[in-house]
């Protein structure tokens, strides 16, 4: 039996803050790619500001979320359990993985979150129409970056990955996180400010899919993996930023762009003392889509690094492991 465990920070793997690459999706569109295509291949992550998503849109999305977490469990647990799909509590996947969370695990297509809504929301078709309008918006972000990507890399199909995620089979997600404090009650210190630390909210991993579009509240918490001047890894504690979206590439890009780009380990932290929450869209392509290093990516100098396999066999590799597995290595060619 795999006994679940909930680690301290920072206990083995430095922690310290390191630049972020920002993007200004108001800048000339060239500049914009190249920097993208740098942050990617460099960190595997980024923060794009003036992204055009309607900030009301944003304040919807985050006070229907908070909406339900404040339910009594009872109420919360009838979207449960997560199966993956649902409402879930401490439990990440299916095999010992926990963290100090709950979260509601959604299909980003509008049919299944109009049918998962009824469960969720006492106003099933207000919670839908708001979930949709945010999705629809991320989903058009992640497309415009995915293409300035391709842009930036000079492939031949410059909506090679965007296409992907625009099918009407895309298995795209939407994940909302809540970490409530974990000690309110022993964290003000004589001179009366917060102290206590942090503890693992949602473990060490990369995201599957193709891309991943995060926007948290004003508490910090998220943290990369990043290489230091040694070849060391470090946890590079990220800032929230409220207005602000972070992006970064999962496994699928990865493979796609035969390791040119990199899938980021990344990680987030509850503490004690303020509750944080985020909402995470996953670009994914249809089941059945066939991945496999692009064409453009592949030379005599860089030969393929990665087997084809379909998404669908990926998700199935991905729920056998743990959530911190390197599950695309199982996949290389090499
Ligand atoms: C990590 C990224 C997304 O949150 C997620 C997670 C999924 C889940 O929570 O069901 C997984 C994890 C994630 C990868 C390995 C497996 C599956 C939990 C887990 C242990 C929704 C996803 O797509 O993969």
């Amino acid at each position: 039996m795999v006994v679940p465990s909930i680690s301290p920070v920072c206990n083995q793997t430095a922690c310290r803050a390191v630049g972020i690459p920002v993007v200004d999706l108001s800048k000339p569109r060239a500049d914009m790619s190249r920097l993208i295509v740098e942050a990617c291949e460099v960190v595997g992550f980024f923060k794009v500001i003036n992204h055009g998503v309607s900030k009301i849109l944003i304040e919807r999305m985050e006070s229907i979320a908070l909406e339900f977490f404040s339910l009594p469990s009872q109420e919360k647990e009838k979207a449960g359990p997560p199966a993956p799909l649902g409402y879930g509590v401490r439990n990440i996947g299916f095999n010992g993985d926990v963290g100090e969370l709950e979260y509601l695990l959604l299909h980003a297509n509008p049919s299944s979150i109009s049918h998962k809504a009824k469960v969720i929301s006492k106003e099933p078709s207000f919670f839908s129409y708001v979930v949709n309008e945010y999705v629809a918006a991320v989903r058009h972000l992640s497309c415009e970056i995915l293409d300035m990507l391709a842009e930036g890399l000079k492939l031949r199909d410059t909506n090679a990955f965007s296409t992907l995620l625009r099918d009407f089979e895309s298995d795209s997600l939407l994940r909302i996180n809540h970490y409530p404090p974990w000690n309110k009650n022993n964290n003000i210190t004589k001179n009366g400010n917060k102290c206590g630390g942090a503890r693992i909210g949602f473990g060490e991993h990369s995201d599957p899919q193709i891309i991943s579009v995060l926007r948290s509240n004003d508490v910090e918490g998220l943290q990369v993996l990043t290489s230091g001047p040694g070849g060391d890894h470090v946890w590079a504690p990220v800032a929230p930023d409220p207005d602000a979206f972070f992006i970064n590439i999962g496994d699928l890009l990865q493979a796609m762009t035969n390791g040119r780009l990199l899938s980021v380990r990344h990680r987030a932290m509850a503490n004690s003392y303020k509750e944080r929450q985020s909402i995470i869209f996953f670009g994914a392509p249809p089941l059945h889509s066939l991945i496999s290093p692009l064409p453009d990516t592949v030379s005599p100098a860089n030969p393929c690094k990665y087997n084809p396999f379909t998404w669908s066999e990926y998700k199935k590799t991905m729920y056998q492991l743990r959530l911190s597995h390197n599950r695309l290595d199982l996949f290389r060619a090499d």
